[in-house]
C-alpha cells in the first residue's frame, strides 16, 4: 500500500516535470536542451551533479525531485548526469522500440 502510494507519486511528479520541461506546447528542441544542460553545467565539467539538475528543476517537481533523481535522472547511481544522458531524459513513457 505504501510502496503504491510512493509510486504513484513518482510517477505524478515525473509527469510534472515532464510538462515543465516540455514548457507548454510541443516539446523543447534538442538545441533548448542543450543550452539547458549548459546552463545548469556551472562549472563546465560537462555533467551535473544533483545540486546543478536542481538548479534547472522546475519549481513543480521540486517536491519530488530525490525521488526523480534516484528512480530516473541518475538512475545509475554515480551521483551525475552526462549531457547524454541529459538530453535522453524523457519524462513521459518509456521509449518504445523505434
Ligand atoms: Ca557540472
Amino acid at each position: 500500500m505504501k510502496i503504491m502510494t510512493i509510486l504513484a507519486g513518482i510517477t505524478l511528479a515525473a509527469g510534472i516535470a515532464g510538462q515543465a520541461v516540455a514548457q507548454g506546447p510541443g516539446a523543447m528542441t534538442p538545441e533548448q536542451r542543450e543550452a539547458r544542460f549548459a546552463a545548469a553545467d556551472k562549472n563546465a565539467d560537462k555533467k551535473l551533479d544533483k545540486a546543478e539538475w536542481l538548479s534547472v528543476l522546475p519549481e513543480e517537481a521540486k517536491a519530488m525531485a530525490d525521488q526523480i533523481w534516484e528512480s530516473r535522472v541518475d538512475a545509475d547511481g554515480d551521483g551525475f548526469i552526462t549531457k547524454d544522458q541529459f538530453l535522453a531524459l524523457r519524462m513521459g513513457p518509456p521509449r518504445g522500440g523505434n
